[in-house]
């Protein structure tokens, strides 16, 4: 994995853009897709946030905000579970999830201990009932847009930087699409963690093959 981390030194300017992906207490310990060792990047987050904010630079958030008997979860669909693959059904895959970030739940709630007060911008998604959203920016369904787009555009960033949960998903959805709309993409990997092994390798070879860049929280200036 070493040898795929960037180098760079990176000094944060008025130009860029952190987004921290659904760091929500569904995803983390206790939480129903609880993605193994998900707490252990809330600190390193908060930091970089910090720089981020005391930079002049954009603090995004996402937040995953499903409502009750949303499509993408198992529960939706007779006769499937949690991690099942779905195919063939616009909007919504490739994986059925255990019920998650139902809107206004303790599980959709931002962990106690990440520092939403540096968000610039909150950004839920995954709120239409048949279309989930993996990406900050593209639903499921490849058009429904979040509205991210927009905001990156009129803010000027051209450099963005992406954390969080997690990163065979939401964190390489968001990445791939960023990239794909013209930006420069970066993902803290330190500042990440997946949901399985395999679909992680997958993630990352797709991502070096997008252009995105790999860094660590020990990369920033
Ligand atoms: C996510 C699965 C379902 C994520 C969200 O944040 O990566 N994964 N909903
Ligand atoms: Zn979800």
């Amino acid at each position: 994995m070493d040898n795929l981390i960037a180098r760079d030194k990176i000094k944060i300017n008025s130009n860029d853009g952190l987004i921290i992906v659904d760091i929500q207490n569904d995803f983390l310990t206790g939480g129903s897709l609880a993605v193994t060792d998900g707490n252990q990047i809330i600190e390193g987050v908060n930091s970089l946030g910090l720089k981020f904010k005391e930079s002049g630079a954009r603090v995004i958030f996402t937040q995953d905000w499903h409502p009750p008997g949303h499509w993408s979860f198992a529960s939706a669909h007779q006769g499937k579970n949690p991690f099942d693959p779905i195919d063939k059904v616009k909007g919504i895959g490739p994986i059925l999830w255990p019920d998650h970030c139902i809107q206004g739940s303790q599980g959709a709630n931002f962990h106690e201990e990440l520092d939403v007060s540096l968000a610039h911008l909150i950004i839920r998604k995954g709120y239409h009932q048949k279309i989930d959203s993996y990406s900050a920016i593209l639903e499921n369904d490849g058009e429904t847009e979040t509205g991210l787009e927009g905001y990156l555009k009129s803010s000027k960033l051209n450099r963005i930087f992406i954390c969080g949960l997690a990163l065979d998903y939401c964190v390489n959805f968001s990445a791939i699409d960023t990239v794909t709309k013209g930006y420069d993409v970066w993902v803290v990997y330190d500042l990440t963690r997946g949901i399985s092994d395999q679909s992680v390798h997958e993630a990352i070879h797709q991502m070096q093959e997008a252009g995105i860049k790999l860094v660590e929280l020990s990369n920033f200036v």
